[in-house]
């Protein structure tokens, strides 16, 4: 006899069965439950952003993430990796508690590859344009999740802009080097904010674009 032959073998099944489902992993879930979030990134540095006294292409990029959720993570869950090539180019560390920001320089990514035996190439945020990527779990593990992308173009990557996420849109923040073409993202006039909550008062609303339209960009 099989177990779900009888009333007391049926239910245990199902016991069973609800139970994998409550505790399934958020990385199972998908991209819609996530919380970590890229939210700003500086592609093209020509300041010390990393605070070690010299200006460096590799050391000086950065990358922030921002906790949309409730309650604090462990970023040791997380993973970056540009749209080249397959290997993360860092994992993150530390606590991060609710709306807080955490910032990410090319240095840190320097250190981790160092340790890891990676080639240290650093954040490797492409100058021409690129897809920055968010990985609950280490990329190339089949159970990882991609729980967000960072999409930004050549001009957005030009000397100390970033790009910033500004209530939930991509905004180019070109307070330091202005953008004056018309291209998306459209310059705003914003300083970059690395390490805090993206502001950026009279924003300037760029064309709206779906995130399909602006993921196919990039693929
Ligand atoms: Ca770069
Ligand atoms: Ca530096
Ligand atoms: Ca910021």
């Amino acid at each position: 006899m099989l177990p779900w032959d009888t009333d007391a073998g049926r239910k245990f099944f199902l016991l069973v069965l609800m139970m994998t489902l409550l505790s399934t992993p958020l990385w199972l879930i998908g991209e819609a439950d996530a919380e970590v979030l890229i939210s700003e990134l500086c592609g093209d540095p020509a300041s010390d952003w990393d605070g070690d006294g010299s200006v460096d292409s590799r050391g000086d990029e950065w990358i922030e993430i921002v906790n949309t959720g409730p309650e604090t993570v462990d970023l040791a869950a997380y993973y970056l990796r540009d749209a080249l090539g397959e290997e993360p180019h860092l994992r993150l560390s530390g606590d991060l508690a609710p709306g807080a920001t955490a910032l990410f320089t090319g240095t840190d990514a320097v250190m981790w590859q160092t340790a890891e035996g990676l080639s240290t190439s650093g954040l490797s945020l492409n100058n021409a344009g690129d897809l920055i990527q968010l990985y609950l779990g280490h990329p190339q593990d089949p159970s990882s999740a991609l729980v967000d992308l960072a999409p930004y173009p050549d001009h957005a990557a030009d000397d100390d802009r970033s790009i910033a996420r500004v209530e939930g849109e991509w905004v180019l923040c070109d307070g330091l080097n202005p953008y004056a073409g018309t291209l998306d993202p459209v310059g705003t006039g914003c300083p970059p904010t690395p390490g805090a909550v993206n502001v950026c008062e009279g924003l300037v609303a760029s064309q709206e674009q779906t995130w399909g339209e602006i993921k196919t960009l990039w693929r």
